[in-house]
């Protein structure tokens, strides 16, 4: 199979991050996975909704990053927490609304936070978590620190006043924010070109003032190199930049809308065949191969103590304790 990659980005990323965001895409693929089977199984209390098929964003931004930088994310957020190095075992706990979950259980699949990563929280509020992450960047302008923080969010939330109000303010007080929208092409069941008239979201940023960038969201080098010129631009204090990543979902919304579909499709012509053609991990690991950086072997091994890692993730989370009823009113700010 020949490369899918950008090879003139791929050859400018050194193999140890080459197979860092290769760990890190399967990491997410893996827990993903399982907690597709897990709510088909009805062991999952509320929704969730899987990042599989957009992982090259998740893992090439965050590879980009510090440890010190910030991330916020979205409903569709496990990718992004585990990207920026979280627990795959406390994640699960929380899905499973245990006590030992990242929310001791009361924030559930779409609020997973883990401060000490930098993940300052996800977010069901689509658009709710850019002018926090605004927020974040103007804490370390204002701190005089180096740290960058980056938004995560979906084509749908580029239609949010939040968007546009984040992204003037970020242009005018310079601060170091990425933008990064994942254009899987739907806002739940509507496709984009049904809820914006243009075609490629980047250009909103024009609007600001500031840089846009498209990127091939399925494209894990290509989207690490684009996050890597503008975090550097941000770290030199020269304000934030729009990375519009086009990618895909590879399954539906939300886990379990076979059930009130009712067989209705969505889905545009060629796009559903794209996002199986275009999965990053398949495009990621031909590459690693035939650039001679690991074996298939090698790749199998990692694979399967990645399994093991997500098995031992849901069987902490299957023994952890409930919540206690006394606990309920914890935690809240009223
Ligand atoms: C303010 C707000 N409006 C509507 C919803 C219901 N809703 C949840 S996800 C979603 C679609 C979001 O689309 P997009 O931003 O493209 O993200 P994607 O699900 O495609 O990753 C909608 C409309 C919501 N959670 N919040
Ligand atoms: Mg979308």
């Amino acid at each position: 199979m020949t490369t899918l990659l950008d090879v003139a980005a791929a050859q400018s990323v050194a193999p140890e991050v080459v197979m860092d965001i290769y760990r890190r895409i399967l990491r997410i693929r893996r827990f993903e996975e399982q907690v597709g089977k897990l709510f088909a199984q009805g062991q999952l209390p509320g929704f969730v909704h899987l990042y599989i098929g957009a992982e090259a964003v998740g893992a090439g931004v965050c590879a980009a990053l510090r440890d010190d930088d910030y991330i916020i994310s979205t409903h569709r957020g496990h990718g992004h927490v585990i990207a920026k190095g979280g627990d795959m075992k406390r994640m699960m706990a929380e899905l499973f609304g245990k006590v030992t979950g990242y929310c001791k259980g009361k924030g559930g699949s779409m609020h997973i936070a883990d401060f000490e990563i930098g993940m300052l929280g996800a977010c069901g509020i689509v658009g709710g978590g850019i002018p926090v992450a605004v927020g974040a960047g103007l804490s370390a302008s204002y701190r005089g620190t180096d740290q960058v923080s980056v938004t995560f969010f979906g084509d749908g939330a580029a239609n949010e006043g939040s968007f546009h109000e984040s992204l003037n303010l970020a242009s005018v007080l310079k601060l170091p924010v990425l933008f990064v929208c994942e254009n899987n092409q739907y806002g739940e069941f509507t496709p984009a070109e049904r809820a914006m008239n243009i075609k490629d979201i980047a250009l909103r940023a024009q609007g600001y003032g500031i840089p846009g960038v498209i990127a091939d969201g399925t494209d894990p080098l290509a989207m690490y190199v684009v996050a890597r010129e503008a975090v550097a631009r941000a770290r030199r204090g020269e304000g934030p930049t729009l990375i519009e990543a086009k990618t895909h979902r590879k399954g539906g919304h939300a886990e379990g809308e076979d059930a009130f579909l009712a067989g209705q499709q969505y889905r545009l012509a060629d796009e559903k065949e794209a996002a199986q053609r275009h999965d990053p991990l398949v495009k990621l690991h031909a590459y690693v191969v035939e650039q001679g950086l690991v074996t298939v072997e090698e790749l199998e091994t990692l694979d399967q103590a990645t399994l093991q890692e997500v098995a031992e993730a849901v069987e902490f989370a299957r023994t952890s304790p409930e919540p206690s009823a006394e606990t309920l009113l914890e935690d809240l700010w009223v």
